[in-house]
This record gives C-alpha cells, sequence and structure tokens, in this order.
C-alpha cells in the first residue's frame, strides 16, 4: 500500500536527484500531461463492435485469443469499461472508436449508411467526460471483406462500397472533432493482401491510390478532421503480399500531406520503430503511433514497459515532436482482465514517455557533440536506473489515482463485482 506521505518523500528524493543531472521533474510532469493516450475501444469487446447483438471480428488478417469473462457487449457497458480504465490513469486520455461501434439501436445499418446520429451517444458522453475522439473506418468483418481486399479491390461493386463507407467515417469524424472542439483523427487501415504469391500487386496499388484520392477529394477543415493511413507487413491469412505496406503510404502520405500511422507491431521483428519517427518527420508535419506490441508476429499483445516502447518515447521527445506526434493504443489480448489489460498498456506508455522526458539530454547532446562517446553511453546507462518509477507514483497521486501497485487490486475487486456478473 502507497501511502501518501511515502509517496510524497520519494518524489522528493527523485526530483533532486534528477536536478543534479540538471533535469526538473515538474516540468517533465507538465509535459506529461500534454501526452495523451487514444485508448482503443475494440480492446474492451474483441474488435467485435455493435453492429448485431452477436457481433465478431472476422477475418481481416487480425485475431483475437482467449476467453476472459467480462467482455463488453453493449455501448453501456464499454462506456462504464472505458471509464473504469480512465478512473485508474492519470492525466487526461482520449477513445478511438471503430465505425462498427456506433449506436445502431437494433438496426441493421450496413457500412455504407453510417451517419453522424449512430456516434452521437459517443460524442455526448466524451463531452460529459472531458476527453477526444478517434476514429477509423471498418474494413474487415463483412462480407464484402471477405477475399481479403476491400479498397484495392478488382471487384467495383466491393470497391465502390468500401470507397463510400470510409468517405462516410470522415464526414463523421469532422462533426466529431468540430463538437468536442479538438481534432478527430481517422484513421485508414484496410487489411488488403492475400495468402499467396500475387502477380498484380501492381494493379491492387494503383486501386488503391485511386480509390485513396476518391476519399479524400471532400477538403475538411485541419482543426477538427485529421486523416491518417496506416501500413503493414503481412496479415493472417494474407502473409504473400499486403497492399497498403509502408512504403505505399509513406509516399502517399508525403505527397497528400497526411498523417502517417506506425504500428509497431507491423513492422519485420528486428526493425525499430523508434528510429523511423525522426526520418518521416522530416518530410511529414504528424504521425500518428499504434503502441503494441507484437511476440514473434503482429499479435497484438499488451503494451509493457520494453526497450521498443522506451525508444519510440525517447526519440518523439529527442526530436521535440510531442506536438506531432500522436499516441494511440492498439493491441487485444482477450485472455486476462480486460480492463487491466488496457491500463497496464497506457501506464506502460506514460512511464515510456516520463522516463524519456527525465532524461538528461543536455549533457547526453554535449557529451555526443564532443565525441566523448563513453561519456554518452555511460550517462544512458545511469539514467535506466534514475527513480521515474517514484515521479510517476506523485503523478498518480496529484491525479487522484491509485499509485503504484495499488491498481492491481482495484482492478481484482471490479472483476469481482461488476465483469463476473455480466
Ligand atoms: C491491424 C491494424 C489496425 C487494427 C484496428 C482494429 O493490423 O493494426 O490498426 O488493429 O483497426
Ligand atoms: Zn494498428
Amino acid at each position: 500500500m502507497k501511502n501518501e506521505e511515502a509517496v510524497v518523500s520519494g518524489y522528493n528524493y527523485a526530483r533532486e536527484t534528477y536536478a543534479a543531472l540538471g533535469v526538473d521533474t515538474d516540468e517533465a510532469l507538465r509535459k506529461l500531461d500534454q501526452v495523451k493516450i487514444s485508448l482503443h475501444c475494440w480492446q474492451a469487446d474483441d474488435v467485435g463492435g455493435f453492429e448485431t447483438p452477436d457481433s465478431k471480428l472476422e477475418g481481416g488478417g487480425i485475431q483475437v485469443t482467449g476467453n476472459f469473462p467480462g467482455r463488453a457487449r453493449t455501448i453501456a457497458q464499454l462506456m462504464e469499461d472505458i471509464e473504469k480504465v480512465m478512473s485508474l490513469l492519470p492525466g487526461k486520455q482520449r477513445l478511438n472508436l471503430h465505425a462498427i461501434y456506433g449506436d445502431f439501436g437494433g438496426e441493421k445499418v450496413d457500412r455504407d449508411q453510417i451517419e453522424l446520429k449512430h456516434f452521437q451517444s459517443w460524442i455526448d458522453w466524451a463531452k460529459k467526460a472531458g476527453v477526444g475522439l478517434d476514429f477509423n473506418p471498418t474494413c474487415f468483418s463483412h462480407p464484402f471483406a471477405e477475399d481479403g481486399f476491400t479498397l484495392s479491390s478488382f471487384h467495383e461493386g466491393h470497391r465502390k462500397f468500401w470507397i463510400e463507407h470510409v468517405k462516410r467515417t470522415r464526414k463523421i469524424a469532422v462533426e466529431i472533432g468540430r463538437q468536442l472542439g479538438t481534432p478527430c483523427i481517422n484513421n485508414i487501415w484496410i487489411p488488403d493482401g492475400s495468402k499467396d504469391l500475387s502477380v498484380d500487386r501492381n494493379l491492387h496499388r494503383e486501386l488503391l491510390t485511386q480509390s485513396l484520392d476518391e476519399i479524400f477529394v471532400e477538403e475538411y477543415s485541419p482543426l477538427h478532421l485529421k486523416d491518417s493511413l496506416e501500413g503493414k507487413l503481412f496479415g493472417l491469412g494474407a502473409e504473400a503480399m499486403t497492399v497498403g505496406s509502408h512504403e505505399f503510404y509513406l509516399a502517399y502520405a508525403v505527397k497528400n500531406r497526411k498523417i502517417l500511422c506506425y504500428d509497431m507491431g507491423h513492422f519485420h521483428p528486428t526493425e525499430q520503430v523508434g528510429d523511423k519517427i525522426s526520418a518521416a518527420l522530416q518530410f511529414l508535419d504528424e504521425l500518428l503511433l499504434h503502441i503494441s506490441r507484437g511476440v514473434h508476429w503482429d499479435s497484438d499483445h499488451v503494451v509493457i514497459l520494453n526497450d521498443d516502447v522506451q525508444l519510440v518515447a525517447q526519440e518523439t521527445v529527442r526530436a521535440n515532436a510531442l506536438q506531432r506526434v500522436h499516441v494511440a493504443l492498439d493491441y487485444f489480448d482477450a485472455s486476462i482482465n480486460r480492463i487491466g489489460a488496457y491500463v497496464v498498456g497506457a501506464r506502460a506508455t506514460q512511464l515510456a514517455f516520463l522516463s524519456a522526458l527525465l532524461e538528461p539530454i543536455a549533457r547526453l547532446r554535449e557529451f555526443e557533440e564532443s565525441g566523448r562517446n563513453f561519456e554518452r553511453l555511460a550517462l544512458l546507462e545511469v539514467a535506466k536506473s534514475k527513480p521515474f518509477g517514484a515521479v510517476y507514483d506523485y503523478y498518480c497521486l496529484v491525479n487522484d489515482v491509485p499509485a503504484g501497485e495499488d491498481y492491481i487490486k482495484e482492478i481484482a475487486d471490479h472483476e469481482k463485482r461488476i465483469l463476473i456478473n455480466r
């Protein structure tokens, strides 16, 4: 049990320790407050959505495994879960919605029919909670995506259907952003690809280019809507070819001034997303990060505080790019308490950003500039064991959320009271 006094005295010690390295902990916490994490609504219900009472994830090259009790089955339950998650996180976050999570009121509303009214209850909820919303078209779990292609399909009817869907998501997203007074990022990810060798990648990519060009014909105010594009290496059942590869979207985003989304599970296992940030930011205004953890493949494991996430945070902070890099979570684990999965991942992400903000960067740069590379390496090592956990506990305390390990019990209690009875 963390008592208040212990947290405060831990913080005082940490503040002095960091000050000795030329780092201001209060300033770091002020900056951390600006890192809003967009919580992915789809962890709460295993990417099912609310189109029908038994909607579930199908195809798309992604998969959820596990059967832990307590999955959110209604919008009310999903809202309840997100509120619980937010009550265990210091600072204000955002919520990231997929188009299949609309409030369809028991009616069959196909993807090319969605409208603002289906998301008004979410906007009202967000307004009340004082959080921003982000949005995503859903180009999977649908008969017209069954053959593995959507915006790049050879089938003109399917392509038109998905173009209409994505256009509508932009229209909804711009209104979300307008009503909430904070831009809504609409992130486009499509599963298009094939299990086996394809001889017309080029045609698929031409079609995808045309579809995107058509989708982006309407211009909306960037104060309300930001368009983002997410590439991928491969998917389950789409191992041989992915139409929307990174090169494709990087080039498209640069040419068309869009946001590029880097999902940390979408690269070769030894590639570092952290390394890509300052490269892409030379030519793009903004990036979106899907913080995730691939294990052997794009498995969407719960985010933990590992080297990959730390490098992402460090590179964002070192590039002075906190305003240009948007942070979202993306994973789906149904094998553990789902609320716990959110809190572990969101806290790990915050800890990564906090430790990056506490880096003795001025001194490290001095060493680097003067070629003192032993000193640089040593200080990087020293920084790793500095008490950033004590700073985070204090951040929790002042935000009135459980510090340290205290959230574990709170989630376990909530599971017994609420989740088990669903
Ligand atoms: C899939 C992408 C995408 C999805 C969500 C559900 O590989 O990462 O972001 O996870 O749209
Ligand atoms: Zn993603």
